[in-house]
């Protein structure tokens, strides 16, 4: 057994224990969960094998947009699992499926035990929007229901962080705090939803380009810890952030939650930018969107932005601004974190249908 398959395994194990394995072939256990997006980002990690962070993140989960995950034990001997995504099979040479089908080895009872894994994503795959934080999140979910578990949300967090870091915030609604932890084991390295809500808030994905990465978050970052002469300040930069916007969701200051969000993303492509080699996600469009952003601040509107492991930009911003922030991004998708039961965004609704 690799040392990476037997580190993921043990934490499986405790976690886990001698808990059920097993399911009738006509049982389906179901899992749905929210993509996210980190306005504190996590960008490193101190143990590769079991996705343990540097620093802690804060995100916001995007209520339903995200993934739904169907698993059941498959009723024919294939010997192999079927990933079905968005009703199309993927191939089992395919990237998608071998980091599936290695996470799903963690879980199975035997060898012998396969499983089909139907997911439906509502966001676009390839575009940086947090797809496999939702996806494995949703999976581990459905797992759980499957096997009728009934792990607490800290087991959830664990599990889904060893198919994907991001993905351990995508077991919660809303604000959503991920804490690094200390030890070696990666039991205490969990996300827990920060207990407040924002209904104003809003988020736009401005999707600039689905075209495939041309490098992995995962490789990048740890190019960043190696080589980046600024990733020794970020762990403070990330802590102040961190301060920052759990201020700012206290008190409602929305000024502080962008200004916050929007400087740590730079900082964090700063460090992309000054690794060797240096690793550059912005397009043309990304820069020209930025400037856009900035200028409509200067203009008073309050719009700030956030970049992840790609080109495309996520704006936040208030219910308020939703109809000038269409105006200026007409193809953005407008995304209610807390839902859409505030005053004015039902006022508006019964005028257009008057
Ligand atoms: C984040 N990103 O906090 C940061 C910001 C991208 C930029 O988490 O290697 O897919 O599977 O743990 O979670 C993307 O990285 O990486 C990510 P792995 P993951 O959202």
């Amino acid at each position: 057994m690799s040392n990476l398959k037997q580190k993921k395994k043990l934490i499986v194990d405790k976690i886990l224990a001698d808990k059920n394995r097993d399911a009738n072939i006509d049982e389906v256990g179901i899992g749905v969960a929210p993509s996210n997006i980190a306005l504190c980002k996590y960008w490193g990690k101190r143990d590769l094998d079991i996705n343990l962070p540097v620093t802690d993140s804060l995100s916001i989960s995007l209520a339903d947009k995200g993934a739904r995950t169907q698993v059941q034990i498959s009723p024919e001997n294939l010997g192999i699992d079927e990933v079905i995504v968005n009703g199309e099979l993927c191939a089992f040479t395919s990237e998608f499926h071998v980091k599936v089908v290695k996470f799903l080895n963690l879980f199975r009872k035997s060898e012998n035990q396969n499983f089909i894994v139907k997911t439906d994503v509502n966001i676009p795959i390839k575009a940086g929007l947090a797809s496999s934080a939702c996806g494995f999140a949703a999976l581990v979910l459905a797992l759980n229901d499957l096997f009728a578990w009934n792990l607490n949300d800290k087991e959830l967090s664990i599990l889904a962080r060893l198919g994907s870091g991001s993905a351990s915030r995508s077991i919660k609604h809303g604000f959503v705090h991920w804490s690094a932890g200390i030890d070696d084991n990666g039991l205490d390295s969990f996300a827990t939803r920060i207990d407040a809500n924002w209904d104003a808030l809003r988020v736009g994905l401005l999707v600039l380009s689905d075209a495939e990465k041309s490098i992995g978050s995962r490789e990048a970052m740890q190019i960043s810890v190696e080589t980046s002469p600024f990733y020794k300040v970020w762990p403070e930069q990330v802590a102040d952030s961190i301060l920052k916007t759990k201020k700012a969701i206290e008190i409602k200051d929305f000024e502080l939650l962008g200004q916050t969000a929007e400087q740590n993303a730079i900082c964090m492509h700063a460090l992309m930018l000054t690794s060797v080699p240096p690793i550059l996600y912005s397009n043309q469009d990304t820069i020209a969107m930025m400037r856009k952003v900035w200028q409509l601040r200067e203009q008073g509107v309050e719009v700030y932005f956030t970049q992840d492991a790609g080109p495309n930009l996520k704006l936040l911003f208030l219910d308020k601004n939703v109809n000038i922030i269409q105006e200026n991004f007409p193809n953005i998708d407008v995304i209610a974190p807390f839902g859409l039961n505030n005053v004015s965004e039902t006022v508006k609704v019964e005028t257009r249908s008057i």
